[in-house]
């Protein structure tokens, strides 16, 4: 079979870490080309991998080269590079979130449904983690009994240029607006974001920390400490406590050093680096879907904006100081 041919819209950090994977990790795939906002960017990356630089973005989703492209540029470009996709009837991985708002993620639904099929897949890639994917297989067996409520931690050592506060939600807390309705399997009835003492490390309107609170239409509460900087570490946690007893997601393996009468472990401060392995079994299937069934089978447009109407409750929330609630239109055939 003739490999699915893959663009990258966006030379950042993690496109060009998608670059590679996608030039050498996976079989089914081969990477044709990149496009960037910045041409230089675009035309490094091209020449680190031997392929082409398309002079833009649109160039690139259009071309009869292109099967399937990667969005990995800046968030709010993330919809418009969607919906012109979807125009081009080709594959689309999208990088969370899939949108900034509700309405824009609605659009890329309705555009999706007029074409009665699925192609775009949201890079929500710790549902690939073996950590979170052995705590799902625990509470679907059903040996702790249903589950009552998630406690979660993200912390953040930094975050790049351009960090807005609300990037505490729409970038840093959407993933676990993903993962916590997919441990649980139920939707949300409404989200809350909750003041707490600030650390000295809050920089200008970025409110650090800030604890975000969801519950599901079965009563299930969810809260989530997020530090989107100057936390000790890149630290991830999760925990689910359920009727008889309760799962916890493991640390990422690291070595202890025994010195000075005392043990040593690191800690990892680099999202990329924890989820590293995630990414690689992320892509790997996604590639495989498309190959063998002819659409992707990750987290779909609906998860992606699931996550944005949950966001947007989460935003008003700031603003209202009560809990506000999540409002969906009801879910499509195509993503049942
Ligand atoms: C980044 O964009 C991510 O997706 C990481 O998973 C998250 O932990 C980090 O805070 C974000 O900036």
């Amino acid at each position: 079979m003739s490999k699915i041919r893959v663009g990258v819209v966006g030379c950042g950090a993690i496109g060009r870490e998608h670059a590679r994977r996608i030039a050498n990790l996976i079989p089914e795939t081969e990477l044709v080309g990149v496009a960037d906002f910045f041409q230089e960017a675009a035309e490094k990356t091209a020449a680190q991998f031997g392929v082409k630089a398309y002079a833009s973005a649109e160039e690139l989703i259009h071309s009869d080269d292109i099967d399937a492209f990667f969005i990995t540029s800046s968030d709010p470009s993330h919809a418009g590079y969607v919906l012109e996709g979807l125009k081009a009837k080709k594959f689309i991985f999208c990088e969370k979130p899939l949108a900034q708002t509700s309405s824009d993620a609605e659009a890329i639904i309705k555009a999706e449904l007029e074409l009665g099929k699925k192609y775009v897949q949201v890079g929500f890639m710790r549902r690939y983690d073996r950590g979170y994917s052995e705590m799902k297989r625990i509470i679907e067996s059903g040996e702790i009994g249903d589950p009552l409520m998630i406690h979660s931690a993200h912390r953040n050592v930094s975050q790049a240029p351009g960090f807005l506060s609300n990037s505490a939600i729409t970038q840093v807390a959407i993933h676990e607006l993903d993962i916590s309705r997919w441990l649980l399997d139920d939707e949300y009835e409404e989200a809350q974001v909750l003041e707490v003492r600030q650390s000295k490390s809050t920089k200008g309107d970025w409110k650090n920390p800030l604890i975000v609170t969801m519950k599901t239409k079965s009563g299930q509460r969810i809260d989530v400490e997020v530090q989107c900087s100057e936390a000790f570490a890149y630290d991830i946690q999760c925990q689910v406590v359920c009727e008889d007893g309760l799962v916890n997601l493991p640390d990422p393996m690291q070595v202890t050093v025994r010195k000075d009468a005392k043990i040593k472990k690191g800690l990892m401060t680099d999202w990329a680096q924890r989820f590293i392995e995630a990414y690689d079994i992320e892509l790997a299937a996604w590639a495989k879907s498309i190959a063998e069934n002819g659409e992707p089978n990750g987290p779909n447009s609906w998860d992606g904006y699931v996550a944005c109407c949950t966001a947007d409750a989460l935003i008003k929330s700031r603003e209202t100081g009560v809990p506000e609630k999540v409002l969906t239109i009801d879910k499509p055939e195509l993503y049942k």
